[in-house]
């Protein structure tokens, strides 16, 4: 009988200690400013208002900030964190990191990677399929471009390239690919690489482009993300190139593409492959959330998918992805 209290007592109190235990989670991000991170959060703060857990955000641009977050988050008493990193391949330093806090650890968007670049099998990872989405973009243009009644022969094609991040080099092979195998000539691609996944970087390697081969009447444009993108547009738009003579479609669909296919006026950014940034921002914080109070592991891989979304279906697209 005493024993047996002793036991109910024991685990009182080890359940005491547990429940006493406030679940913390970090969601560490490359590029804070961008849109589909800032929806990302915003999507997080819902799973942590939901199962009553504290989410710190945080911003590493960098892999100083981001060695830093990762102690910063064990001296906060954190369990765990979401992460996309700036460089993929600073996937061995973070596990280290990770471990040496007694974090857990799941990776979003951008898998990481080990020394010889293979995907870090053991830590869990929701990214988009990203080939696929990058084929839809490039369907969406040769329909586009069919529509218009373009010959193929007369279109230039950039490509707005970041071939370092494996998910963004499988977005544009998957987008040109749909172009070869629609007939595109592929000597009319043209490589674009950026330095940094934004549109300032993008309107640059875009100009550099177009510079060197004036020789095309219509243009299209496929790159990793919106803002990738946008820059194509916009350098594009700087040479007189405008709506009716440019076919760019991008990746996410978040609030810099809402605002393009918004204006009064169409631009050359003629739709988005829109993907989840619910899925990515709720979905991989309540899977740490799982895995820290020992409900259930992550999977160790989710790719998720994407719908193409122009100015005339926009209200059924975000309705469809619940967005
Ligand atoms: C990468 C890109 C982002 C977003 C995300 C899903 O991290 O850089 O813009 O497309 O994948």
């Amino acid at each position: 009988m005493k024993r047996t209290l002793l036991v109910a007592a024991a685990l009182c109190a080890a359940a005491w200690a547990h429940a006493a235990d406030p679940v913390k989670i970090g969601f560490l991000v490359k590029q804070a400013e961008e849109p589909w991170f800032q929806d990302e959060w915003r999507y997080a703060e819902v799973a942590a208002r939901e199962k009553g857990f504290t989410l710190v955000k945080i911003g590493i641009p960098n892999g100083e900030k981001t060695m830093a977050a990762i102690d910063n988050l064990a001296a906060q008493k954190a369990q765990g964190f979401v992460i996309c990193a700036p460089d993929v391949k600073l996937g061995k330093a973070i596990e280290r990191a990770a471990k040496r806090n007694n974090l857990k650890v799941v990776s979003v968007d951008d898998r990481l990677v080990d020394g010889s670049g293979k995907p870090i099998e053991s830590i869990p990872h929701m990214g988009i399929s990203g080939y696929q989405i990058g084929k839809q973009v490039g369907e969406g243009i040769i329909a586009e471009i069919k529509a218009r009644k373009w010959n193929m022969a007369e279109v230039g094609a950039i490509r707005v390239a970041y071939d370092q991040l494996p998910t963004g080099k499988e977005r544009t092979t998957g987008a040109v690919d749909a172009l070869k195998a629609a007939g595109f000539p592929a000597a009319n691609i043209i490589d674009a690489p950026q330095a940094k996944t934004d549109t300032e970087n993008a309107f640059n390697a875009t100009n550099i482009a177009l510079t060197k081969n004036a020789r095309f009447k219509h243009w299209v444009a496929v790159g990793l993300n919106d803002e990738a993108v946008l820059g194509a547009v916009r350098a594009a738009e700087g040479r007189g190139i405008k709506a009716d003579n440019m076919i760019g479609i991008g990746i996410g669909g978040a609030k810099a593409a809402e605002n393009e296919l918004n204006k009064p006026q169409p631009t050359g950014f003629f739709g988005s492959v829109m993907i989840s940034a619910k899925e990515h921002g709720y979905q991989t914080s309540v899977n740490l959330y799982n895995w820290i109070t020992g409900k259930a592991t992550p999977p160790a891989e989710v790719l998720t998918k994407g719908m193409l979304m122009t100015r005339a279906n926009q209200a059924e697209v975000r309705k469809a992805m619940g967005q």
